[in-house]
């Protein structure tokens, strides 16, 4: 028995595939190697370098993991549900039709400012004309908060090369959206022989009925420049069980200049006399809008702390 590193490049529930560095060549089924974790052990990501035991020639036991860069992730009640790790940006594809739930995209960005990774939000299917003044609309905010924003049809290879190639090239990318949105679209558009590739890995994770509930790195390469692009399940929830009020205040980017400047030190931002937050509101800086969505976040955080004690 031999130890080697590997990263881990596609995960199925409990399941993980990992790949050698040298064997980036992800169009061999034959080079995956099937991990197994130790005991109850969990908490792997897509994305992660990890030390493995070879216990045949494509099978082995996941030893330890190597520190990583970052890790994005979702907190349910009671874990953390990882999606990946050591990635540069997270790009979170919205859409004209059907209408995409800002909701969930103002959780996802609480997600990516926690974690401390870049965000890039794509709005997708631009060529439904009739829908996209309102999505407009509603995106528009969060360039202001500082987020990118591009716009893109999944059907127009021009729109995929002026807008969205040049943010993945050089990167690890990590696209989520809900279902619907257009994401399976734009990786089919992205990566050739992708359909190739999801067949192979989903017959190596014994799960061919499942081929879209599987998270997975692709290793591309965009005029000559080598990408990573995760594709993970659609998502239809965020859950941030696990997050302090102040970690959720200073992921709100138009909360911060105004953090620590209310009266009172343990100021909730509800009702308090000289709340500068409740002033910021005030002078339009920070919209009723995103108020109501800190609001939200913040009730849920309370039951969450009442349930667990
Ligand atoms: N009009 C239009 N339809 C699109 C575009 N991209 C995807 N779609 C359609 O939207 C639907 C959902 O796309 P899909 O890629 O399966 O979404 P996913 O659930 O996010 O993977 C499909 O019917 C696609 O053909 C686009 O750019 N324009
Ligand atoms: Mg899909
Ligand atoms: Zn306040």
């Amino acid at each position: 028995m031999s130890t080697t590193v590997l990263r881990i490049v596609a995960s199925y529930g409990h399941q993980f595939l990992g790949l050698p560095l040298d064997k980036r060549t992800d169009t061999d089924a034959t080079a995956y190697i099937q991990l197994v974790t130790r005991g109850k052990k969990q908490g792997y990501a897509v994305g992660d370098w990890v030390n493995v035991t070879l216990t045949s020639d494509n099978q082995g036991a996941i030893e330890s993991i190597n520190t990583r860069e970052n890790h994005f992730y979702r907190s349910e009640f009671n874990k953390q549900k990882n999606l990946a790790a050591n990635i540069d940006q997270v790009a979170i594809v919205c859409a004209t039709e059907p209408a995409f739930s800002e909701e969930l995209l103002g959780r996802a960005l609480i997600c990516a400012e926690v974690a401390e990774i870049d965000v890039l939000i794509i709005l997708n299917k631009i060529d439904v004309l009739d829908k996209l003044d309102a999505a407009r609309e509603t995106l528009s905010l969060y360039p202001k908060l500082g987020y990118p924003l591009i716009e893109v049809a999944a059907k127009n290879t021009e729109s995929l090369k002026a807008e969205l190639i040049p943010r993945l090239a050089g990167k690890t990318t990590l696209l989520m959206g809900q279902s619907g949105m257009g994401k399976s679209s734009l990786i089919n558009a992205l990566i050739p022989d992708v359909q190739l590739k999801t067949r192979e890995i989903s017959s190596v994770l014994n799960s061919g009925k499942h081929t879209t509930t599987f998270t997975r790195l692709f290793d591309c390469s965009f005029d000559g420049e080598a990408a990573q692009i995760i594709d993970s399940p659609g998502f239809e929830q965020f859950g941030m069980a696990q997050f302090s009020h102040s970690q959720v205040q200073h992921a709100m980017p138009e909360f911060v200049p105004h953090l620590g400047k209310c009266r009172f030190n343990n100021c909730a931002h509800i009702r308090e006399p000289q709340c500068a937050i409740l002033e910021a509101i005030e002078a339009g800086t920070i919209t009723e809008n995103r108020y109501h969505f800190y609001l939200r976040l913040v009730e849920q955080l309370n039951y969450y702390d009442n349930a667990r004690y």
